[in-house]
């Protein structure tokens, strides 16, 4: 391909992207579509700068105004999660994992969170998985062990194995969250044996700033780590809470530790969603959990193995489904993309046991925090139920599902809970 037909099929494709994205039910759990005064932070010329260092201490000149928005994300931050000190410069969730990891433990130690098949985070991984924990920071792992029913902690099992592991550091959270973690039952325990504790928010920083999940900081965790753009609807981007003592080794470990530049237009993105959330956090987060619960009520109720349904299917954005009795997850995900219903496959904490793979594994995960954001509430999620069951209990044709999908979004293009939307969620904004 010539330059010109690569720079010019490059831009279409993002167009096509935008287009196909207007008439799809985004689901998956760890995405969300920012507001259009985050867009627009996003495009600005901060995106172009350096700012290594700590506001007022840069080692580049022109950061006179990127360092009043850093500082003023920082203060956001502290507010909304009532944090004694908010460090708004790691580029994601995993690096803020690495630099938590850097900051309370050496190479060698040993770290106790969940396996990543019963819902932890690629970051806390082991070492011969690749893991960001055992790979990169040269953690060992030991796993806390899961009530599978209740899809969490077992409280008295991980007592007993924390007393007999001692780690010096034990990590709550994950990419599955369906319910609060044990934070206030181990965090004492943990710290008895000599462990820091940190709480990894990735999923559900935006529910805990709406008040709608547990508060892990006053729970007993020192530290939370999260990335900013799932249920925190913002740029994607990382940040770290903590307490005023690890405050100065948090910050050397994100810079010059894991970060050199911090990505200044996110960092100018993520003032502007913690502005939005100081002001509409609670009614929208609120809303994300009650879709949750009405899309886990109405799947089961067409027969599908919703995990958990004693405890309401889920207490945050996401539900899990065993989908063994219809096929594989990875299959099902394909197909229900082709109906433009996009959500992904995941491991059930049984799968490995039971011989299935990453690639095809027995669950789907499904997140309200998108459809929720783009006006959506509990009857549109028994709407959604119904293009689910069509393609996956029915068998029917993805492409007549797909133009019913695509009719059913045209009237949610509008991002809600901001101050401003005069741009569609999806609008593909052309500057050139
Ligand atoms: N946390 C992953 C997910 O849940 O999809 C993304 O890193």
């Amino acid at each position: 391909m010539r330059a010109r037909e690569a720079y010019e099929h490059t831009l279409e494709l993002l167009q096509k992207h935008h287009e196909w994205f207007k008439t799809v039910i985004p689901l998956i759990a760890s995405e969300n579509v920012p507001s259009p005064a985050v867009r627009e932070a996003l495009t600005s010329d901060l995106g172009n700068r350096y700012a290594e260092g700590w506001p007022g201490e840069r080692v580049y000149a022109g950061c006179i105004y990127i360092d009043q928005v850093e500082l003023l994300a920082m203060e956001l931050a502290r507010k909304l999660f009532k944090a004694e000190h908010a460090n708004v410069q790691p580029v994601s969730g995993l690096t803020a994992n690495l630099a938590v990891y850097t900051a309370l433990t050496n190479p060698g130690d040993t770290m106790m969170c969940i396996s990543i098949a019963s819902g932890g985070h690629i970051s806390m991984g082991k070492k011969k998985f690749g893991g960001t924990a055992g790979a990169v920071h040269g953690l060992e792992i030991e796993y806390l062990p899961l009530d599978e029913k209740r899809m969490n902690i077992d409280v008295d099992a991980a007592t007993k194995r924390i007393a007999e592991v001692k780690p010096k550091l034990l990590t709550f959270g994950g990419s599955v969250f369906l319910f609060p973690h044990p934070v206030k039952e181990l965090s004492e325990v943990a710290r008895e044996h000599g462990a820091r504790v940190l709480y990894d928010a990735a999923h559900v920083a935006g529910l805990i700033a709406g008040g709608q999940f547990q508060d892990p900081l006053r729970e007993g965790a020192e530290v939370m780590t999260c990335s900013t753009h799932k249920t925190l609807p913002g740029p994607q981007h990382g940040m770290i809470l903590c307490t005023k003592e690890l405050a100065e080794p948090i910050n050397k470990a994100v810079f010059p530790g894991v970060v050199s530049n911090h990505h200044l237009h996110a960092v100018a993105g993520v003032a502007v969603v913690l502005a939005e959330m100081l002001e509409f956090g609670k009614e929208y987060t609120a809303q994300i959990v009650k879709n949750a619960k009405a899309l886990g009520e109405a799947l089961y109720d067409q027969g599908m193995a919703v995990l958990c349904p004693d405890l309401g299917f889920t207490a945050s954005h996401t539900i899990v489904v065993d989908i063994t009795k219809y096929g594989d997850g990875g299959a099902l995900e394909q197909r229900l993309e082709k109906a433009n219903i996009v959500l992904n496959r995941n491991l059930l904490p049984w799968d490995i046991r039971e011989g299935r793979h990453y690639k095809n594994p027995g669950g789907i995960r499904l997140g309200t925090s998108e459809v929720t954001r783009l006006g959506m509430k509990e009857r549109q999620m028994e709407e959604i139920a119904e293009f689910i069951k069509r393609v996956v209990i029915d068998g029917e044709e993805t492409k007549r599902v797909a133009a019913g999908v695509a009719e059913f979004r045209r009237d949610y293009q509008r991002v809600h809970y901001c101050f401003e939307s005069a741009t569609e969620a999806y609008e593909y904004m052309k500057i050139r």
